[in-house]
């Protein structure tokens, strides 16, 4: 998979590509990411890559032009399954959308800042808008970096153990059952007998109940669908 990723934030979202699971993909060649620094868009001496917003109000708006012409330039280069604008006011990222993600080719992510770009940079090229929560972050930079380790983990051969995605929390709609290592006690506290019994089936009947009883109390509304 590629990704190419046009931000005004460069080094604020570099990092979690040069770390743990990421890296790893990287480095096995299962991932490729690039950055694109908007500014080099920019227009003028300085560069300028927002303005103000038509019709008043506070906030700067990202413009048209730069991120055109940053969007062009790589539509020239190569095709593109997807092109993401991350945003706030869009539908919520779930585990069935990282998966469906994962298996694409050419990805390019366009994250906003300030009060968000030009409505019509959302209506010419952007096939999919994804936000990450119900809450407001200052840029969509750390919330594609989000969206990518949920995507890029997902690859085949990324992860050491290839079903270990499969059990995650949320890939059957459960939350993940509690999980326990040595010591086997601590302050009093016991891990649970049956985790010791060595009886694999029971083990695996009692983390079902765990995570359905987790989700019942947690997240009703995971069991609603
Ligand atoms: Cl994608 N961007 C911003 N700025 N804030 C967010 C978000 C994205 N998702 C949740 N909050």
């Amino acid at each position: 998979m590629r990704v190419d990723i046009i931000t005004v934030e460069p080094d604020l979202i570099k990092s979690p590509f040069e770390n743990s699971m990421m890296k790893r993909a990287i480095e096995k060649g299962l991932a490729e990411v690039h950055f694109h620094n908007l500014r080099e868009y920019g227009i003028g001496n300085y560069r300028q890559v927002d303005d103000y917003q038509f019709g008043g109000g506070a906030g700067m708006v990202l413009m048209i032009k730069p991120i055109s012409e940053c969007i062009e330039k790589l539509l020239a280069e190569r095709d593109y399954d997807e092109i993401i604008y991350m945003t706030p006011d869009a539908k919520t990222l779930n585990q069935a959308t990282a998966n469906t993600l994962s298996l694409k080719e050419n990805i390019l992510i366009l994250t906003g800042h300030y009060k968000g770009v030009d409505q019509r940079i959302r209506d010419k090229y952007i096939t999919k808008e994804i936000s990450i929560g119900d809450y407001v972050l200052t840029g969509g930079e750390l919330a594609a970096a989000v969206l990518c380790d949920a995507v890029i983990r997902l690859i085949p051969g990324v992860l050491g153990d290839e079903t270990s995605a499969l059990t995650d929390s949320f890939q059957d709609n459960l939350l993940s059952p509690p999980v326990y290592t040595r010591p086997s006690e601590f302050d009093g506290m016991k891990v649970p007998d049956i985790l010791l019994s060595g009886n694999f089936p029971k083990i695996e009947e009692w983390r079902n109940e765990q995570a359905y009883k987790r989700t019942q109390e947690i997240r009703p509304d995971l069991l609603e669908d």
